[in-house]
């Protein structure tokens, strides 16, 4: 009823009619760039950080509504490994949403049988936000149903860095010559090592860009963009991006 009425106010004249969603071809892996929340807050003439506390309760709904789909993976780029240049006072605040996000939702992530994990690095974080993911992640680490990642401290570029140096280091013992290096010696490489590549990545806020986000794993992945900023970012608009995921023909460079 309540999204009827935006799409009435925002004048699109569209029916409310349901999201066609298919039970076969549901990615396996959707991966989100979380956009917008400081411009959102801005539009309210709140502080910045008013709208990243508003995107906390966004990744709630689509956590919920990704599950319900029998996504496997969903990945969510909260912090990059640029977002240190920020002001203290903004960074500050930031590192201290993974425990307010886990202390309310921990225990209805475990009732639903969701996996929590952090793909970035542990180092430059602070104890106490690295004490509540590492908690998140052992309370949930038998867990069978979705896994919910977290690119937290994440940068693609790095990843790929830290990889070339472990693959390097292989051939330097002579364990590898260069002319085997494989994809897959690259792939085993990245920390997300043991999921697979995500088969659509969504981006909120208008941006029309990547941002050093999983470089070298969406080679193959439908991109979806909305000007919908994250806080407002809702399960209709994931169903939609879902459903459009399903109209595209996925041919992998053939034919
Ligand atoms: C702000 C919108 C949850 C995006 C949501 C420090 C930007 C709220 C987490 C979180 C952030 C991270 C790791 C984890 C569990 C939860 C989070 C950050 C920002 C960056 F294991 N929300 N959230 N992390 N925001």
């Amino acid at each position: 009823m309540w999204n009827k009425l935006k799409r009435w106010l925002s004048g699109s004249g569209q029916a409310d009619a349901p999201i066609a969603i298919g039970r076969e071809n549901i990615p396996e892996h959707i991966a989100i760039i979380m956009d917008g929340n400081g411009r959102w807050a801005k539009r309210r003439g709140l502080p910045r950080v008013a709208g990243h506390h508003a995107g906390m309760k966004a990744i709630k709904r689509i956590t919920i509504a990704a599950d319900e789909l029998g996504v496997k993976v969903l990945t969510l780029y909260s912090f990059s490994t640029e977002n240190w240049k920020r002001p203290v006072d903004e960074v500050e605040f930031l590192m201290k949403l993974p425990q307010e996000f886990l202390a309310l939702e921990i225990d209805e992530l475990i009732r639903k049988n969701v996996q929590v994990r952090m793909m970035g690095w542990r180092d430059n974080v602070p104890a106490h936000t690295l004490a509540a993911v590492e908690e998140a992640i052992e309370r949930t680490k038998h867990n069978t149903g979705l896994i919910l990642n977290f690119a937290f401290n994440y940068g693609s570029r790095l990843e790929l860095v830290t990889a070339i140096q472990t693959i390097a280091e292989a051939v330097r013992r002579g364990e590898l010559m260069p002319q085997d290096i494989q994809e897959e010696h690259i792939s085993a490489c990245l920390l997300s090592a043991d999921l697979p590549d995500p088969d659509m990545i969504i981006r909120t806020s208008g941006e029309i860009r990547i941002s050093n986000f999983m470089l070298w794993q969406m080679a193959y992945a439908e991109l979806w963009f909305t000007d919908v900023y994250w806080p407002d970012f809702d399960e209709t608009m994931f169903r939609q991006a879902v459903s459009e995921y399903q109209r595209r023909a996925r041919r992998y460079g053939g034919i």
